[in-house]
């Protein structure tokens, strides 16, 4: 047991709050100072959540200051890069991505020109629900909507590739579980040139050097066209319907109806846009035959056969109907995924050839992920669910400090320490038992 963390909520919420106040740069959060130095797009949601809880005035600028780096056709880039931070300190730098270099990215700071799941919204509108002077949030959500109204007419516009509903991600890391098993197949359909040219990477993270070389041939292909959106829809090789990014897509949609109704703008078109989404999920993702929903590879047509964490993502959608939600929880408790893990959920189906206990986001239990599950959980009123998430969270941080992931089986801590999501979850967690209005 980690003694720092063995004592009553108190004791844990203050530790958590000093993770967040040490990565705080000033304007924004950093995930890991030694590992992530920059700024991350659903880091920042996640831990806007946990700063709305403990400073609240921070978590209304971790938001601002991400939206900084939004290009001017709406793209909310997965990366903002810090110009303070040495420029080797993190691989791939803001040299790869040659953002200065695009009419559409901003001037003052440099960025990656990939995206993330989009959460801001939902982000944002938790944020006011646990707002002290909701005048105030009223304000800042009025700044804000433009930006977000942007983010997803970018991702309407450019991203749903064939016009279905749903949007694509064009490379693992927009999916935010990045080596996920999920993606092998069409990583390993890829063409790479002859050599390499990755710089490997510190010893800790797992994707292999291979990866990297796949990785960064995709980032290549991206800026070479001009991250035009013609060769995301004809010619890019990585293009994917991924379960867990378009319920995060849906989730805010609906926020985003919502805020517009706080800020006096028209929430039906969002409304409309929501209905298009959850159905493209149903018709898209949903297999019968698994039980569970599968990410789709656009260039192929056919879904992916790997079960992850992703497949559950769906309980986002708070009209996800009833058999379905049934079918997904039979799955989720099973010995496939939480039923035969002590400290779950495990990020991939155990019983998969691919699944790796330790293997980044092959296996191991993550706080966000967690996260996302109880809080579809509690929106579909299970709550046998929702406390087996809620207790196997709050006992992975006690047990092991606010880690990056953790082995599902004997919840040992992997990856960077002090990471700022796990701990400003942590306080969501906290604070939604303490004034369950705000959950
Ligand atoms: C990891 O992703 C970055 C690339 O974006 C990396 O591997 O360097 C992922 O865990 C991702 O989900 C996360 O947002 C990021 C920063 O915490 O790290």
């Amino acid at each position: 047991m980690n003694s720092r963390l063995t004592g009553d909520e108190t004791v844990l919420w203050q530790a958590a709050a000093r993770v967040l106040d040490a990565n705080w740069t000033g304007g924004a959060t950093v995930p890991s100072p030694g590992l992530y130095p920059h700024q991350w797009s659903w880091d920042s949601a996640f831990v806007s959540m946990g700063l709305a809880r403990h400073r609240h005035d921070r978590a209304e600028d971790e938001l601002l200051s991400l939206f900084r780096g939004q290009w001017a056709d709406g793209l909310l880039p997965h990366i903002v890069f810090n110009s303070r931070v040495a420029r080797h300190a993190y691989f791939p730098g803001p040299e790869l991505w040659d953002s200065d270099r695009q009419p559409g990215a901003p001037r003052d700071v440099r960025t990656s020109g990939l995206t993330q799941p989009p959460l801001h919204a939902l982000a944002a509108l938790r944020l006011h629900a646990c707002a002290a002077d909701l005048e105030r949030s009223r304000a800042f959500l009025a700044r804000l909507y433009p930006m977000l109204v942007a983010q997803h007419r970018y991702l309407a516009r450019v991203r749903d590739l064939e016009s279905t509903g749903l949007v694509a991600i064009c490379h693992p890391w927009e999916s935010g579980l990045d080596n996920s098993p999920a993606w092998d197949r069409p990583l390993g359909a890829l063409q790479l040139p002859p050599t390499g040219y990755a710089p490997r990477r510190t010893p800790h993270t797992l994707p292999t050097g291979e990866d990297y070389d796949r990785y960064v041939r995709l980032v290549t292909l991206l800026r070479e066209s001009g991250y035009h959106p013609g060769h995301l829809r004809e010619t890019h090789p990585f293009a994917v319907e991924d379960p867990l990014v378009n319920a995060t897509y849906l989730a805010s949609t609906h926020a985003l109806a919502e805020i517009a109704r706080i800020v006096g703008g028209d929430p039906v078109p969002h409304r409309e846009h929501a209905d298009r989404v959850h159905r493209a999920l149903l018709d898209r993702l949903w297999d019968r035959d698994t039980g569970c929903f599968r990410a789709r590879d656009l260039r192929d047509g056919r879904l992916l056969p790997v079960v992850t964490v992703a497949s559950f993502g769906p309980l986002l959608d708070p009209e996800l109907p009833a058999p379905v939600v049934r079918d997904l929880t039979d799955l989720l408790l099973s010995a496939r995924f939480a039923g035969a893990a002590g400290y779950p959920v495990p990020t991939c189906d155990i019983q998969a050839p691919a699944f790796d206990r330790g293997g980044y986001w092959r296996g191991p239990t993550w706080i966000n992920t967690n996260w996302i599950l109880w809080y579809g959980a509690l929106a579909h009123g299970l709550p046998v669910v929702a406390d087996l998430l809620y207790g196997s969270t709050l006992r992975l941080v006690r047990q092991s400090g606010f880690r990056e992931y953790f082995d599902p089986f004997d919840g040992t801590g992997r990856g960077s320490h002090d990471y700022s999501w796990s701990a400003a979850l942590v306080l969501d967690l906290l604070a939604a038992r303490r004034a369950p209005q705000a959950a």
